[in-house]
């Protein structure tokens, strides 16, 4: 895959740069830099009519973003990638160029807390509406979609609970109504999923997760059709203004060049816990998309390569149960995020969250005993033992 047909573990490490009339440099090299010296007025009044290609101004483009931004385009299978500050960054951005006001978007039944939070902000300032559904059949879809329904949005592992939507089912339901559909790939990553292939219209990310990996920036990207990134790129791109600095986009290149090597250790890591928390005495559901125990699992064969990193369970007892297990840990990090190489634990409930009224969170499957495990890059064993110590005291 990729723009030259390169296969997806080459399009990680290649794709977008070119080391002539860079020195050589086998690394992207950071322009670090806000703007550009023009070699003539003229020159800067073309460039600013759009009559010749070259930067002007870092908001509006920078030479290591755009490797970062074809990186991630090829990756995605998409036509043009736009690279943001953050995840909300670029989930804001593109419903924001979506939407207008008194429109309705229809959402899988649990989304991230602070994109929760945008859509709140969007109904109260601009009477849109929301509305979540389980989006297992297309019937159940066609009944909720409404003529002003401008978007689907959808999490694919949803965040926290790892419920799984079948993406093609979801864009063959969509494309009657012609209604766009953006999936926030952040927990697949597109080395195990990749929904445009499967027919959806953009795709998101928090970068911040397994595309860098290593937990040192938090930014944003977006991928689709070129026609629509372009439109994103000159209105809630350029005019909202959340871009991604140059050094974050350096480091994010960087991490993305190991995410196949990663993705897989994640996976490996994540299938060993899993088995052995399964079967431990104090856990009372397990969610993984790779359980063949688990009714989505043919949606998980179909659509993801593998079952990725992050594992949420539940245990019984009251929240302080759950917030005991956390504390009684020796060396696994209690903390917000996923993807990173260290092993990271959350209580959903009164953290990511924390944000969406109890009713509307339980609805969604996020108890006060739901536990989010991202399985890191450690030993896999040490990992368990850490876990097993601190089941056992509960
Ligand atoms: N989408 C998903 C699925 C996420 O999990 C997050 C962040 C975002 C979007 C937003 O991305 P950001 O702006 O933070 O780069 N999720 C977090 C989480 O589960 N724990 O901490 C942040």
């Amino acid at each position: 895959m990729g723009n030259d047909n390169k296969r997806f573990e080459t399009t990680a490490i290649h794709e977008g740069y070119n080391a002539k009339g860079m020195h050589g440099s086998i690394s992207t090299p950071l322009f670090q830099t806000s703007t550009y010296e023009f070699e003539s007025a003229q020159q800067g009044e073309r460039r600013f009519a759009g009559e010749e290609e070259g930067y002007i101004y870092s908001r509006i483009g920078n030479p290591t973003v755009t490797v970062l931004e074809k990186r991630i385009a090829a990756m995605e299978n998409g036509e043009r990638g736009l690279a943001f500050s953050s995840g909300m960054g670029a989930i804001s951005a593109v419903l924001i160029a979506l939407t207008k006001a008194n429109d309705h978007i229809l959402c899988s039944s649990g989304i991230y807390g602070c994109t929760f939070g945008l859509l709140t902000m969007m109904k109260e300032k601009y009477n849109m509406s929301f509305d979540f559904i389980s989006m297992d059949t297309k019937e159940e879809i066609r009944a909720q979609i409404k003529p002003e329904t401008s978007c689907i949005y959808v999490e694919t592992p949803i965040n926290p609970t790892m419920k799984l939507i079948d993406l093609q089912m979801v864009a063959e339901v969509a494309k009657e109504y012609n209604i766009p559909v953006v999936v926030d790939n952040t927990f697949s990553s597109p080395y195990l999923q990749r929904p445009l292939e499967l027919g959806c219209d953009v795709v998101v990310h928090s970068a911040t997760k397994y595309l860098n990996g290593h937990g040192d920036v938090i930014a944003g990207l977006a991928v689709g059709k070129r026609e629509f990134l372009d439109e994103v790129a000159a209105t809630t791109q350029k005019d909202i203004g959340g871009v991604i600095g140059p050094f974050d986009a350096w480091l994010l290149l960087r991490g993305m060049k190991t995410l196949p090597l990663r993705m897989d250790r994640h996976s490996d890591n994540a299938e060993r816990i899993f088995e052995k928390l399964r079967k431990h005495p104090k856990i009372k559901a397990i969610y993984y998309p790779h359980d063949t125990n688990h009714p989505n699992y043919p949606i998980a064969k179909k659509q993801m390569k593998r079952g990725g990193g992050v594992i949420a369970f539940e245990i019984g007892g009251t929240k302080e149960a759950a917030q005991a297990l956390l504390n009684d840990l020796a060396f696994l990090k209690v903390a917000v995020s996923l993807g990173d190489a260290e092993t990271l634990i959350e209580h959903p409930a009164t953290m990511t969250h924390a944000v969406i009224p109890e009713n509307e969170r339980l609805l969604m499957g996020i108890t006060d005993q739901l536990i989010r495990l991202s399985v890191g890059l450690e030993a896999w064993e040490d990992i368990w033992e850490d876990l097993e110590q601190a089941l056992n005291k509960l």
